[in-house]
């Protein structure tokens, strides 16, 4: 009797793990979807149509003022399923679409590389005082780089997006950051994956070394420029 017990609780155990295994990879393929050919990719698209707009008017703004181009270059993407797994992962948190747009800030995402640090700070006032946006959080990692050494402006917001009768709030991160962090960061991004074993302390100081030096390169570069101003 009791054996019988056991193999029926068995069985009603590996149907629950069988269960929950078919949810997680339906869960999977949905996000895989979502994540390639959807809605959200669309929205996603005009968000960043939208902002790289928003930001095109605000470097003419601010070429009329300062005579100069503040933003020079502009990148955006929607996060691969891949890197998207990833950070789900690293998180500890399931492969959920749903809990991907809640969790995970930069599905949508756009860069700035602005010319001068103090550009940065000027473009983000600007983009902060625009009707259509609104700004979530501000993660300063030049006041306060991180402790990898990396530093950018993050500022994750939400476009308010119009689908014929109805506005959608679209949440999107926008990176903004100098030249000199933009070569320190993706160089840092190539190594990141390559790293390990018994060097990898020694590399990671010397990166954090590297980092401090191209701050005080932006620091110096923005001294120079102020000095010109006055003239
Ligand atoms: P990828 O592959 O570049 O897209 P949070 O939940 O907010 O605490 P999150 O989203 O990791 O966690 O926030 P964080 O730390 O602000 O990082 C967001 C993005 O900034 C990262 O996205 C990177 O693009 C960049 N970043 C942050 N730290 C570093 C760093 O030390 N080096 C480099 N090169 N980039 C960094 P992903 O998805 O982590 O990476």
């Amino acid at each position: 009797m009791n054996s019988y017990i056991t193999v029926r609780d068995d069985r009603r155990f590996i149907y629950r793990r069988i269960g929950d295994e078919k949810q997680k990879v339906k869960k999977q393929e949905q996000l895989k979807k979502m994540l390639t050919h959807s809605e959200f990719t669309l929205k996603g698209n005009c968000a960043i149509s939208l902002l790289l707009t928003k930001l095109d008017i605000i470097n003419t703004i601010l070429m009329m003022e300062n005579g100069r181009s503040a933003i020079q270059q502009k990148t955006a993407r929607l996060k691969e399923y891949e890197s998207v797994c990833k950070k789900l992962e690293k998180k500890g948190l399931d492969l959920d679409f749903d809990i991907a747009v809640e969790k995970i800030n930069d599905l949508i995402g756009v860069r700035a590389i602005c010319a001068y640090v103090d550009d940065i700070y000027k473009v983000a006032s600007l983009i902060e005082r625009q009707k259509d946006i609104r700004i979530i959080k501000t993660k300063d990692y030049i006041r306060e780089p991180k402790k990898s050494g990396y530093q950018s402006l993050h500022l994750i917001l939400e476009a308010a997006i119009s689908f014929q009768s109805e506005t959608q709030w679209i949440k999107i991160e926008l990176q903004l950051r100098t030249a000199a962090m933009d070569y320190w960061a993706s160089l840092d991004h190539q190594l990141r994956y390559k790293r390990g074993g018994k060097e990898a302390q020694l590399i990671d100081e010397e990166l954090q070394q590297c980092a401090a030096v191209i701050s005080s390169l932006d620091q110096k570069m923005l001294k120079i420029r102020k000095k010109i101003d006055k003239i």
